[in-house]
């Protein structure tokens, strides 16, 4: 791994921590550009009380000064407003004599509450549930933020949609708009079909009545993207697994398709392979700071169509980057389903607490940032850096060349088939 984070943190405990390391030196960022990404995760219809009590913002704690990164290992602070509740609680030190309050016993089908307090000989759910949470994704939402930061500046851009919410699909429209994420953050479930969005609020109402929870579907889309990140080689280093490998790890996460997806399981190869063209196109490039390369991305070759959601071989192809990710619906039910009672063996109800309805919008954003970590991954793969100055050398100078030993052949008058 070229980029490497880590977080800590519970989910009522006194502050997420999160560290990065190998970000080139000399990329700009502020506390406001991470801060922007922490409140758009906090957003949806159909999220609970907590994300009142909340204010997710960071404290650099490390490897950032005068508004730009110096190469070291970056560390961020995100404080849990909801601490002031728990304080006594979530005590580190606990009071000899006293019984831990707040117990959980009654353990949540589909939820990590059993199996980790069977796996880590555990009396009270609590210890477990406080990380499983995905409270822990604020933290990683801040280190892909800086990752988005690093992809900007190769003019990258990465924004996500709502595809399926409780089994109402939306329609997407072609082509997406231009920033992406301008558009669907406007949405209070973040999607493009404004018909489906207000049946979707509907079925997120009733859901609340009912006491029950709604899963669903994001699709995360990345354009501006070199060709070439990635490589068949070995399996570690193909990119259609690191994403669905990362992306997979969001909490209730079941599923990840690229492209065309399952889809393309069921049709013949001449419904499913996208075309090759030759044709040169740099325009697509978006770049947020206007530094966007022009250089062609995809090195003079163009597919028609994009059902292969931008990857073949486990690598770029230049395209757009096209993954659906499916999260399923949250295990915390305020119409509880039955388990059982650890302290008393006995049939129950499981526990239910304050909790979202649904956070599949909020999932979306998650998915972004580990869309960006994955691919600030491969870019520094491939294109390394100390500073972001030397990226950019890498990166130009590779664009510059790639391709260019077809350059010749497509220029000479047709000759037939090479063999
Ligand atoms: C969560 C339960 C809820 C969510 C939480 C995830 O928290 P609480 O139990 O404190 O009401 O709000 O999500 C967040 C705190 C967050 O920041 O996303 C769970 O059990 O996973």
């Amino acid at each position: 791994m070229h980029l490497r984070f880590t977080t800590a943190g519970e989910s009522h405990g006194k502050a997420l921590v999160v560290i990065v390391e190998g970000i080139p030196a000399g990329l700009p960022i502020s506390a406001a550009f991470v801060d922007t990404d922490l409140g758009r995760r906090m957003q949806g219809y159909g999220r609970g009380a907590r994300m009142k009590i909340e204010q997710d913002r960071i404290e650099w704690l490390s490897g950032v000064r005068a508004g730009e990164t110096i190469g070291s290992p970056i560390a961020m602070l995100i404080h849990n407003r909801d601490w002031t509740n728990w304080e006594e609680i979530m005590a580190a030190e606990g009071t000899p004599g006293e019984e831990r309050r707040r117990r959980v016993t009654r353990p949540r089908p589909g939820h990590a509450d059993l199996v980790g307090v069977l796996k880590y000989d555990r009396l009270d759910a609590r210890d477990i549930l406080e990380r499983a949470s995905a409270r822990e994704t604020a933290a990683r939402v801040a280190a892909g933020a800086i990752a988005r930061r690093l992809l900007e500046e190769f003019g990258i851009e990465i924004g996500s949609h709502l595809v399926s919410l409780g089994g109402i699909r939306a329609m997407t429209p072609s082509p997406l708009p231009t920033p992406l994420n301008a558009a669907t953050d406007a949405s209070p479930v973040r999607t493009l079909d404004a018909v489906a969005e207000t049946q979707m609020i509907t079925r997120i109402d009733k859901a609340k009545k009912d006491g029950d929870t709604l899963g669903g579907e994001m699709e995360v889309i990345v354009r501006g993207l070199p060709v070439g990140l990635g490589s068949h080689v070995s399996w570690d280093r193909k990119l259609d697994g690191r994403l669905a490998g990362m992306l997979m790890s969001i909490p209730a996460v079941k599923g990840v398709e690229i492209g065309m997806g399952f889809e393309a399981a069921r049709r013949p190869g001449s419904e499913v392979h996208d075309p090759i063209i030759a044709g040169v196109d740099a325009g697509d490039a978006v770049g947020a700071h206007g530094r966007a390369s022009l250089r062609d991305p995809r090195a003079g070759f163009r597919r028609v169509g994009n059902n292969a959601g931008g990857l073949e071989g486990g690598m770029t192809t230049g395209e757009h980057l096209v993954v659906r990710v499916a999260m399923k619906p949250i295990s915390t039910l305020m119409s509880p389903l039955k388990t059982v009672n650890l302290a008393t063996g006995a049939e129950a109800n499981a526990q239910s607490e304050r909790s979202d309805v649904t956070a599949v919008p909020a999932m979306g954003v998650i998915a972004e940032a580990l869309v960006a970590l994955v691919l600030a991954d491969a870019m520094l793969e491939k294109f390394g850096g100390d500073a972001l100055s030397e990226t950019r050398r890498n990166l130009d100078g590779y664009l510059a060349a790639a391709g260019k030993r077809w350059d010749a052949v497509r220029n000479q008058p047709a000759s037939g088939e090479g063999d």
